[in-house]
């Protein structure tokens, strides 16, 4: 028999978690009754202030790709954790490590980014094996940081399966202290331990590709609907990108549309499933 985490709310789930980091984004998810993130994937500072200005109150978490912004500098970095104060919501930087510890600690905590000093959370991929963690834990730990390890893509034809998905969930439950849940498609309690092994662990699984009125787009990625995410594969978090802010990051009024009917969708779908 498992314990299922997924009919406990986001509430009663934050006692399950030691991570300063989960526990901020289980108490904004609950305070907020939102489980939407906003991926703002948009290479000017002006654009990017004001998605996360517009989407902010419809949002549990803000994910960034800092390096694609042509204009960054630390003043932006002010900006966004003044919005993440008035707003409330978590930061997650999707930097998706992937080199040897040393290097990482390097990366996550130096360089023009200096990543840890303002990201709640951040993810990698577990290639390199358990020293990855071990390097950016050495960085973020200390500051309350959370890590997320990619189990799973939503790209077609990812290599992140079956036994390469399996190994990384074991590497994750022998890291509770830092690592607080997974990049990947559906729930992965349960995942690489025997049928019959009770699996305490309950970590957070964060879900990219989604969108409502898209299949997937020329470049390989695939969207599925909120409910297929919440509801019936046990995801906690929808992250949405171009779904919200399509290809006009200035027209602020048609966001703020698309950021609510995401954040209902995703909450409906989590109601039906702890009701359930
Ligand atoms: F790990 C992953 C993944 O498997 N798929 C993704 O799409 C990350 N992503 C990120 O989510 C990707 O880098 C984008 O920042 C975002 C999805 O954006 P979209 O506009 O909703 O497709």
């Amino acid at each position: 028999m498992m314990a299922s985490f997924l009919r406990q709310t986001y509430g009663q789930r934050i006692h399950n978690h030691n991570n300063p980091a989960a526990k901020l984004l289980l108490e904004t998810m609950e305070r907020k009754k939102t489980n939407l993130a906003v991926s703002v994937d948009v290479t000017k500072s002006k654009d990017f202030l004001a998605i996360i200005d517009a989407v902010g109150p419809f949002v549990c978490l803000i994910k960034t790709h800092v390096d694609i912004i042509e204009d960054f500098d630390q003043l932006l970095i002010k900006q966004l954790q003044d919005f993440s104060v008035k707003h409330d919501f978590v930061i997650f930087e999707d930097r998706k490590f992937a080199d040897i510890g040393n290097t990482v600690a390097l990366q996550y905590s130096s360089g023009v980014h200096k990543i840890a000093s303002w990201s709640h959370i951040t993810n990698a991929h577990p290639v390199p094996g358990p020293s990855i963690i071990s390097g950016l834990s050495s960085i973020g730990l200390p500051l309350g940081r959370g890590l997320l390890l990619l189990t799973e893509m939503s790209t077609k034809g990812t290599l992140a399966v079956g036994s390469y998905t399996e190994e990384a969930v074991r590497m994750a439950r022998a890291h509770r202290d830092f690592v607080i849940g997974f990049i990947a498609q559906r729930s992965m309690q349960g995942i690489g331990i025997q049928a019959d092994t009770v699996d305490g662990d309950d970590f957070l699984v964060l879900t990219p590709g989604v969108g409502l009125d898209a299949k997937g787009d020329s470049m390989g990625q695939q969207y599925r609907t909120p409910r297929q995410v919440i509801l019936e594969s046990g995801c906690d978090v929808i992250i949405v990108g171009r779904g919200i802010y399509g290809k006009d990051p200035s027209f602020v009024d048609g966001i703020r549309v698309q950021a609510k009917r995401y954040m209902e969708a995703g909450w409906e779908a989590y109601q039906e499933r702890v009701s359930s």
